[in-house]
């Protein structure tokens, strides 16, 4: 049985303004391509399948086509939520999805049970998922052992104990020997994390130790990181990272899927490259050098336009640089070879070291909202105990606003 693991599609993304929206479509032709020749089974999605949790229909329709297209190559897809999915959305149509073989779980169910999935092939019972979402803090307290939940040790020790008791379940029920594979959207220790990943769930931050997985555990599959990784060189515990480029901080992933195949009560894995679709660049230098190089990249084939961000060495009077960006912005700003999105300045002060390089050029669309809610706090002089009271209540606020 062949098993994808993906995660963070992030669908409606938007960066600096631009849709992803064709990046999304060339990843899921890939996708139902790659599912079709490989003859896979079962593609898993470790949550953050849209990038808001109120997303548009136009997104929640490019969801059900990807859904119908892997019913339609007979794949079986199990969809757990992330921390940007709202469990109610994801959670609407589980009864009817279900009859196409898309098993959702938006949020933690009453009866745990419900998360152990066995998957059958020919009769035989190959491995065994674990489909366990974001768990949010009401998640947490179904867990037993939770007795304080804003207390970071009580949270490990609840993600811990559903997992254990998943584990536990699962090999009471079918056995020792058939492998267990968990999802989950998290963040653990260890993990290298990019600029894309909206951690506002300060209890969140720091992340969990990767003992909170049994050993009895073959594999985990994992969401909520954006760069393809192993934890400390472990290679059953994975972040498949997202599929499509989120971010310029991104840019030299190598974007993956994870196949894993059962073989003989043993889990064989091996990552799989997506193809790059979309370059993502940043280019610096002075005026007349991103000239040239911009000039190069229209010579490369890539199938999307190539996104460009800009880090221009100003010269010391600046009057040439005004005249060569208006020039080059108006070159390209239909070209099917590339777009720019983000332009930065940086003074020959600042370049040789005299000056700190200003904040100046850092946007609303370079910030989260608890990094807008914080530099409020700055703004207002706030002290530090009010700080973290605020802060916590900000966070409060803003999930229950978008679940
Ligand atoms: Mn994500």
């Amino acid at each position: 049985m062949k098993i994808l693991h993906t995660a963070d599609w992030h669908i409606g993304k938007i960066l600096h303004k631009q849709s992803l929206e064709q990046d999304f479509q060339k990843f899921s032709d890939w996708l139902i391509r790659y599912v079709d020749q490989e003859a896979v089974d079962v593609v898993l999605i470790s949550g953050d399948v849209f990038d808001y949790a109120n997303p548009s229909y136009a997104d929640i329709k490019k969801y059900y086509k990807v859904l119908n297209d892997l019913h339609q190559n007979n794949v079986s897809v199990i969809v757990t939520g992330g921390n940007h999915d709202s469990p109610a959305l994801l959670n609407g149509p589980k009864n009817l999805l279900q009859n196409m073989n898309v098993t959702v779980f938006g949020s933690l169910s009453e009866n745990i049970e419900e998360h152990i999935i066995p998957l059958t092939k020919n009769g035989t019972t190959e491995a065994i998922i674990l489909a366990v979402p974001f768990l949010r803090e009401k998640d947490l307290r179904k867990s037993r052992s939770l007795l304080e939940p804003s207390e970071k040790d009580e949270q490990m020790l609840a993600v811990k104990n559903i997992y254990d008791q998943l584990t536990e379940l699962a090999k009471h029920r079918f056995g020792e020997k058939i492998p267990v594979i968990a999802m989950g959207h998290l963040h653990l220790y260890g993990s290298k994390t990019s600029d894309s990943e909206r951690d506002i769930h300060i209890g969140n931050l720091m992340g969990f130790p990767s003992t909170i997985f049994s050993e009895s555990i073959h594999y985990v599959a994992l969401g909520h990181i954006h760069k393809p990784q192993t934890i400390k060189g472990n290679q059953i515990i994975r972040y498949s990272g997202s599929p499509v480029f989120l971010d310029f901080s991104e840019k030299d992933y190598e974007k993956q899927v994870i196949l894993i195949q059962t073989k003989d009560f043993s889990l064989d894995i091996v990552p799989v490259k997506i193809p790059v679709f979309r370059k993502l660049s940043k280019i610096s230098g002075t005026g007349p050098e991103i000239k040239k190089k911009l000039e190069k990249i229209c010579l490369e084939d890539n199938e999307l336009p190539c996104f460009i961000e800009l880090e221009w060495n100003i010269s010391d009077d600046g009057l040439d640089d005004k005249r060569l960006l208006q020039e080059i912005l108006m070159t390209y700003e239909n070209h099917p070879a590339l777009k720019i999105l983000k332009s930065k300045f940086i003074s020959s002060a600042s370049v040789s070291g005299l000056l700190e390089p200003s904040n100046e050029n850092i946007t609303i669309d370079d910030m989260n909202p608890l990094e807008v809610f914080r530099q409020l706090l700055d703004d207002r002089n706030i002290d530090d105990e009010k700080r973290t009271a605020l802060e916590k209540a900000y966070v409060t606020l803003w999930e229950n606003l978008y679940e």
